[in-house]
């Protein structure tokens, strides 16, 4: 098949999990044999070589657009700049900016595909998030080509109609005010979003589009998050918590990690402050250990920091940047990754917590549910520990009874979940189940199946 990809983020640009998953999808379909072809903003990058020049008009202006072409492991990748595709900020400049450039990207893409549509005429084309409802919207309307929209997390904004005016598009804006993710949706023939879970748990959202709506999994690449590629791969991996704690200058314990954003709207960082709050009185706290990865919210960060100053011999707050390896050996040196999400489309965190070994111990939310096998739910299999979201008492309860596990118990959660991750969340398999929904050969969401 022939596939076209609309998408915001694609590798190197990443601002979240969307570039991994977009470039990802992208790469797997190349490596089963169809032809992909991504459109993306340049964002000031400068990347791949300019192929294309020619005009557009966008809000009073004529915009010079450069497209720019490069190859990456079997996908053909044009990158648009010019105007405001070419703002360094990715979703910028400010809320205004990036509606103007999400329209001008929608008027670009429609621009290159009329100059490829001879040589390439898609078959599909996939659009990712509410960004590309433009790109989307003028791609179907003046191509006719079958349309899949994916939600890889529901943004529920409101824009003013006056942007589908000018991206050319009135006619899908019969209101004063309209929800982008529902018009993509509206205009798609398939819909998909990351995670089961995640598709019920927004049921009132989907529900609008029964009929045509499923989930496809993402995958992880267990290749990168490997053991094999640890520094310390041939020492016990107490023997590299213990290092890895001393580089912090800690002493060794049952070492547990959070990695992600400080915000109050999705990842749960305030929850785990207050469980390490709650589990200080118990006689357990003195041998855990809890390392904070992450930055965001000024006042989180301060929240984080004034626990590390009252338990200075348990918790450290990294609010640096950490690079990719590094991040790596953590997950392959601490016991447990607490993923404490309010909701969670599909995360990365437990997956590759799993795939190094890490036990998670997550909210039972999203595709946090549906990755992470309960050790209560299915105790030969598990892979973790799930709690209910916002539950501080629940996660500080989670977190002793994780430091009291037996030997053998740790051990079957570790290899579980090194086998789940590798085996079952594979990108192949994504792909596969994609090009399902590309053909319209898939299962749907049936709310009376439930
Ligand atoms: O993994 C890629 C990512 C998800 O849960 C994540 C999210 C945004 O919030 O699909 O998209």
């Amino acid at each position: 098949m022939r596939v076209l990809i609309l998408g915001f983020e694609y590798l190197p640009v990443k601002v979240g999990g969307l570039a991994e998953a977009i470039t990802s999808i992208a790469e797997g379909l190349a490596g089963l044999g169809h032809e992909v072809v991504v459109i993306t903003p340049d964002h000031g990058r400068g990347l791949g070589e300019p192929v294309k020049k020619f005009r557009v008009t966008a809000f009073g202006e004529s915009v010079e657009i450069e497209a720019r072409r490069r190859g990456r492991n079997g996908v053909t990748v044009y990158s648009l700049a010019g105007g405001l595709l070419s703002e360094p900020d990715v979703y910028g400049p400010g809320w205004e900016g990036l509606l103007k450039k999400t329209v001008l990207f929608g008027k670009a893409s429609a621009g290159l595909l009329n100059g490829l549509i001879g040589d390439f005429k898609p078959d599909v084309v996939h659009a990712h998030d509410w960004h590309t409802v433009f790109a989307f919207g003028l791609l179907k309307k003046y191509f006719g080509i079958r349309g899949v929209f994916t939600i890889h997390r529901l943004n529920k904004a409101r824009i003013p109609a006056e942007y589908f005016h000018e991206a050319n598009l009135g006619e899908l804006a019969p209101y004063p005010e309209i929800d982008p993710e529902h018009t993509a949706c509206y205009i798609a023939d398939m819909v998909t979003t990351v995670s089961r879970s995640y598709l019920w748990e927004e049921w009132d959202f989907f529900r609008h589009f029964e009929g045509k709506v499923t989930h496809v999994f993402n995958g992880i690449d267990c290749s990168f998050w490997n053991e094999g590629l640890l520094e310390n791969a041939a020492l016990p991996r107490e023997e590299r918590r213990r290092l890895i704690l001393e580089r912090f200058g800690l002493s060794d314990g049952k070492t547990f990690m959070f990695i992600g954003r400080f915000d109050r709207a999705q990842k749960g960082v305030d929850t785990l402050l207050r469980a390490i709050e709650i589990l200080s009185t118990d006689p357990a706290f003195g041998d855990m250990r809890f390392l904070i990865i992450g930055k965001g919210d000024p006042e989180l960060e301060r929240w984080a920091k004034a626990v590390q100053n009252r338990f200075p011999s348990n918790v450290r707050v990294i609010t640096e940047l950490l690079s990719r390896e590094t991040v790596r050996e953590l997950y392959g040196s601490v016991d447990f990754v607490i993923i404490p999400s309010y909701f969670e489309p599909f995360g990365l965190v437990q997956l590759e917590a799993m795939c190094l070994g890490a036990v998670p111990i997550g909210s039972a939310v999203g595709g946090i549910k549906d990755t992470v096998i309960d050790l209560d739910e299915d105790p030969g299999n598990a892979t973790g520990i799930l709690v209910p979201p916002r539950d501080a008492f629940a996660l500080a309860r989670a977190m002793i009874r994780a430091k009291n596990l037996d030997g053998e118990t740790l051990k079957r959660l570790r290899e579980n979940g090194k086998r789940r991750a590798k085996e079952d969340f594979t990108w192949k398999k994504a792909c596969g189940r994609y090009v399902r929904v590309y053909e319209g050969a898939v299962d749907k969401a049936m709310p009376f199946l439930l």
